[in-house]
């Protein structure tokens, strides 16, 4: 039994129908789900809003399992990997995740847990907190975190 903590993004084509889609498809997986957020990009500055939010999922996934389903979601989502950080249809990924109540740590690249840029990232952790509000990240509560970083200009936008 595991749980995971997703943040997914959009920011071409209909990006709420798009975010929405990645709840409806975890279904009855699907333990909470933020608010979506609108967000201004981070690392490429020059493309439109991003719309973002969080799902917290309890999956059988072995980690290696739930990337590949995520990736499936973003392939489904017609997405093309262009531009590292660059606009896309849809970004789902794994923000941290515990298998029988141990949080799972991965240095390999092609899955590193917790997310390595979780932590400099409000439009990650203002929508987990608003599903996970006792959640931590490298030990410190996720509130502390936030208070650290740079949440300018995001909003919250409407239920998902
Ligand atoms: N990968 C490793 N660890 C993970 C993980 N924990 N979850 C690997 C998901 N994937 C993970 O990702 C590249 C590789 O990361 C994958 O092949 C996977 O094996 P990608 O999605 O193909 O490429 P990318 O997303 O362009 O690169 P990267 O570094 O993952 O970008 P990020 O960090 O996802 O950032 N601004 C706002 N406001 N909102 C956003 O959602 N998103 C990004 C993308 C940039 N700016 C943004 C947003
Ligand atoms: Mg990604």
């Amino acid at each position: 039994m595991a749980q995971a903590l997703l943040s997914i993004g959009s920011n071409v084509g209909d990006s709420a129908a798009l975010l929405r889609g990645v709840r409806d498809a975890f279904g009855t997986q699907v333990l909470g789900a933020s608010s979506l957020y609108r967000t201004p990009p981070w690392g490429v500055l020059d493309q439109p809003d991003f719309f973002n939010a969080a799902l917290l999922i309890s999956v059988d996934d072995t980690p290696e399992q739930l990337l590949l389903r995520c990736q499936e979601l973003e392939a489904q989502a017609n997405r093309v990997r262009e531009q590292r950080w660059g606009p896309r249809t849809l970004d789902v990924d794994i923000i941290q995740m515990h298998v029988d109540g141990e949080e799972v740590r991965s240095e390999d690249p092609h899955l590193t847990l917790p997310h390595p840029r979780a932590h400099l990232r409000a439009f990650v952790l203002l929508p987990w907190l608003e599903i996970q509000p006792d959640a931590t990240l490298g030990g410190r509560r996720i509130a502390d975190v936030l208070a650290e970083v740079d949440r300018e200009g995001i909003e919250r936008v409407e239920p998902l």
